[in-house]
């Protein structure tokens, strides 16, 4: 059966446990990470050098990196679903994915960081208030790009809407002033239609 290490309050964690569920894969899920410790363990680093979740073994395969993960997956278990043969296509979706990892990922991890998971008394607020700056300007980007069509992946749900779909549902909680974005807030909207979004990334933030 897959196997996912990870705390459940991870955004690049809740990317492997959401596509599990669209999938419908059964899994077993072992916390780590986090207050749960356990990344230095040399077994664990034999699998994972870096010392970070997600990591999941399907059977020989044992591999780390959130986003390839989710391509493994949808192409495992997904062929006739959320894998996309046509490559054109498929890159279209993908870009969207290594955009919100890369772009998006600095900025998301100081607003959560000083908003959200430091100590009140160890927040820094000018670096909660760059990081907003910097996030809703990505937001834009995505909201432009939904104003001409429904998902990120084109014109159904899939790959290219899992991480971003994870930093939205916190961006939508912190306690912050944001632009109106309708195409972003439809498309989120439509994401927590998901009884698989619910489940992996509707809880509550920490
Ligand atoms: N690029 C990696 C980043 C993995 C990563 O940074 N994981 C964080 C959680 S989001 C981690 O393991 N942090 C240490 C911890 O949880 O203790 C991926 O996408 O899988």
């Amino acid at each position: 059966m897959l196997k996912i290490w990870g705390r459940l309050n991870s955004s690049n964690v809740k990317k492997v446990i959401w596509i599990a569920n669209e999938l419908k894969l059964p899994y077993e899920h072992m916390n780590l990470g986090g207050a749960y410790g356990g990344l230095d363990d040399p077994a664990f680093l034999q699998r994972n050098p870096n010392g970070l979740v997600p990591l999941i073994e399907d059977g020989k395969t044992v591999l780390w990196e959130s986003n390839v993960i989710v391509r493994y997956l949808a192409a495992q278990y997904g062929k006739d679903t959320f894998w996309i043969e046509d490559p054109a296509k498929r890159a279209q979706a993908e870009k969207w994915m290594d955009w919100a990892s890369t772009t998006s990922m600095p900025d998301f991890r100081d607003v959560m960081m000083n908003l959200v998971r430091l100590p009140e008394d160890q927040r820094d607020p000018i670096v909660a208030q760059r990081g907003v700056q910097g996030l809703s300007k990505m937001m834009r980007i995505a909201n432009n790009a939904l104003e001409q069509q429904p998902w990120l992946t084109g014109d159904h749900f899939g790959i290219g809407d899992i991480p971003l779909g994870c930093l939205v549902y916190a961006w939508f909680l912190f306690p912050i002033e944001r632009e109106d974005m309708p195409a972003l807030e439809a498309w989120y909207k439509r994401l927590t239609e998901r009884p698989a979004y619910q489940k992996a990334v509707m809880i509550p933030l920490s």
